[in-house]
């Protein structure tokens, strides 16, 4: 049996969320099994203090709950959507098609092709309908959300200075990283 900590370490704490006040971000997906990636995102967006709302619908398998959920984004306030699905991901551009909202596309990795298949299948929008299209996995989580904390910083000067932080820390964590 192992120790706890052990567990404790393999197995984060449930996310959450403790920002408050009403979402700015939907971060979407087309299955609970893609929360794993996608809770990367939530989480940092959690820290910059922007609250997410959090849904996994399918472009596929439930298609009418997703277009109301693209169609109601703006009306429910949301200003940026962050789409994941993996496979033939088409859930990015479903959102893109029925919100004017920005929407940032995170393939997800698939077990037969690795993510190219949804990497192609979301970047390779026909012209008129953009979806902001990132690395595949967890990379593309991280940078979808760090990339919506940017579009909110436009309008928000404690987000811009919060975002100058993030990077001022990251930049100095690895100038003093040191090597064995
Ligand atoms: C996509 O199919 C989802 O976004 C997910 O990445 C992939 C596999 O879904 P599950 O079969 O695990 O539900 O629609």
């Amino acid at each position: 049996m192992q120790p706890s900590s052990a567990v404790s370490e393999k197995t984060p704490a449930p996310f959450t969320p403790t920002a408050t006040g009403k979402p700015l971000v939907g971060i979407v997906m087309g299955s609970t099994s893609d929360w794993p990636v996608m809770e990367a995102a939530a989480r940092l967006l959690d820290e910059f203090g922007i609250a997410t709302e959090r849904r996994a619908l399918s472009a596929h398998r439930t298609p009418d709950a997703a277009l109301d959920w693209g169609r109601g984004a703006g009306q429910r306030g949301l200003k940026v959507i962050i789409a994941a699905a993996g496979g033939a991901a088409h859930l990015a551009g479903v959102m893109a098609a029925v919100s004017p909202l920005p929407v940032l596309g995170v393939p997800m990795e698939s077990a037969s092709l690795k993510g190219l298949d949804s990497l192609l299948s979301m970047v390779q929008m026909p012209g008129g309908i953009p979806v902001a299209t990132f690395a595949i996995g967890k990379p593309g989580a991280l940078n979808a959300a760090l990339f919506a904390v940017a579009i909110l910083a436009q309008g928000d000067e404690r987000i811009r200075k919060a975002l100058d932080d993030y990077r001022a820390a990251q930049t100095k964590k690895v100038l003093e990283a040191k090597l064995p």
